[in-house]
């Protein structure tokens, strides 16, 4: 479990580091008091630049491709598959996780597969000012092996769900509730919560449910 923390600290920033904006982390719910409708929901298809049309950059500078680029990133599918430290892109810090694996999938409003604001970048949270209230998430499963104090491999997985949060939750001691009470999760970032986490671990016998929100842990729940 000890390396699940450590894994869970950095869990996913890597897409909202990576194809975009590390300055641009979530913001809290205090700022946006006067969101609206989501703009962007109205520009028209054809205003938008797709990874097809190979100009689109990484924050890196690289050109997007079409699939899966070297590290596991597939950015027209929304989802990653590969090795935990590779969402990092193989950073220094991760390599005691180097053997770990990582899939992710996020939707539209977490990080869309095109540009239609024009910043030559995919776009974020499109068609609101922050990712509170755009219906954003994130799910990211984990696995992989240890020695067991039996000196045998043992098997781990997590997964998890983490949403935005609607704009009129509230938060109290780490948790975000919505407007009626209900409790959607522990905050992460600023604008997002945990709403289920699972864990399975052979070697300390941990099966099941880690935590499930007790508003709907569904992402339409969620959608503005
Ligand atoms: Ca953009």
């Amino acid at each position: 479990m000890k390396k699940l923390f450590v894994l869970l600290a950095c869990l996913s920033l890597a897409v909202l580091l990576i194809a975009g904006c590390a300055t641009e982390t979530p913001i809290g719910a205090e700022a946006d008091a006067e969101i609206t409708m989501p703009a962007a929901k109205k520009v028209m298809k054809e205003a938008c630049t797709t990874i097809q049309d190979g100009v689109l950059l990484s924050s890196t500078g690289y050109v997007l491709e079409l699939g899966y680029d070297q590290w596991g990133y597939n950015y027209q599918g929304r989802i990653f598959n590969g090795l935990y430290c590779d969402s990092y892109r193989d950073a220094a810090w991760c390599q005691d996780y180097k053997d770990d694996n990582l899939a992710m999938k996020w939707n539209d409003a977490w990080l869309a597969n095109t540009d239609c604001d024009g910043d030559g970048k995919l776009d974020r949270h499109a068609g609101f000012p922050a990712y509170i209230g755009s219906g954003a998430w994130l799910t990211n499963h984990m696995s992989g092996t240890y020695e067991g104090e039996d000196g045998k491999t043992k098997k781990w997985n997590y997964f998890v769900k983490i949403v935005a949060v609607p704009l009129d939750a509230t938060t109290s001691d780490g948790v975000w509730y919505t407007a009626d009470g209900a409790e959607i999760g522990p905050v992460i970032w600023g604008a997002f919560a945990v709403i289920q986490e699972v864990y399975n671990d052979q070697g300390t016998g941990e099966h099941g449910l880690l935590y499930k929100s007790l508003a709907p842990s569904g992402f339409g729940f969620y959608q503005p």
